[in-house]
């Protein structure tokens, strides 16, 4: 029997020192139900230590993706408080084992919703969205993972930075979308990459939400997942993501 609070223990120190640990799958046999408590439980040490809940991110909602990291499912994680990063901030690259960085849109939610919602419906539940960036860092060796390490591990997530919030737009085709490693393009995209049109990401966010009974509140940030690879990042470094007509959002690493 799999051991949902030591599985939590270990990826939260991990974190925590910035030490990678081996795959759980390489040494016990995990559901993906029980990765799912392995995350919540991660989520709740994160809570005792003071951080709160402000957000869900979504993974693999784009071909590159699925295909950079070889998983095929959609995966949901947890943004906590102290992964917000400003604007234009800077990191310290040793907080992390392996980060990588990612460009995404990010949506604000206007008024809670605990139910699944559709991807016109959704539209009426956000009052802005944003070019952001996801700084990703596997807590695995190698960053290599199964699906369920990976949602035991909350989808990789250590940071997200969203650039100026702007009106919603009721189609989000055919945006093109950016990374940008010191202000040269690494990886370009289309919004369409994810899942041909990000408004059906922030659907299956609210389906996902309401089946794993974590409600998405009002002022909630939810990241639509990348539209293209993610990058390995250095210190000295400087990050960004552009999406058309939404402008930029950048880190740099120390
Ligand atoms: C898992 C997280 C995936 C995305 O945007 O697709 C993700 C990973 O790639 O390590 O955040
Ligand atoms: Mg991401």
């Amino acid at each position: 029997m799999a051991n949902i609070k030591e599985i939590a223990q270990s990826l939260h120190q991990a974190a925590h020192q910035a030490k990678p640990i081996t795959q759980i799958s390489l040494e016990q046999n995990l559901s993906l139900d029980q990765a799912y408590e392995v995350q919540k439980e991660l989520i709740n040490l994160r809570i005792n230590e003071g951080e709160t809940l402000i957000g869900l991110k979504m993974g693999f909602t784009s071909e590159a993706k699925m295909q950079q990291m070889g998983v095929h499912d959609l995966i949901w994680g947890r943004l906590t408080s102290a992964m917000l990063i400003p604007n234009q901030n800077t990191t310290a690259r040793s907080q992390y084992i392996h980060p990588r960085v990612e460009p995404e849109i990010c949506f604000r939610i206007a008024k809670d919703i605990n139910r699944e919602l559709n991807e016109s419906e959704v539209i009426e539940y956000v009052d802005a969205v944003a070019a952001a960036i996801e700084i990703i860092d596997s807590r695995y060796q190698n960053f290599k993972f199964s699906l369920e390490d990976v949602v035991a591990d909350n989808c990789s997530s250590i940071g997200f930075a969203v650039g100026d919030w702007m009106p919603v737009q009721t189609s989000l085709n055919d945006l093109n979308m950016e990374l940008l490693i010191d202000g040269k393009t690494v990886a370009s995209g289309s919004s369409n990459d994810i899942m041909n049109n990000p408004w059906k990401s922030l659907a299956a966010a609210t389906r996902l939400a309401a089946k794993y009974g974590e409600p998405i509140k009002k002022g909630m940030f939810i990241m639509a997942g990348a539209a293209t690879n993610a990058e390995f990042i250095q210190a000295n470094q400087s990050a960004s993501a552009t999406v058309e007509s939404m402008g930029e959002v950048s880190v740099s690493f120390k």
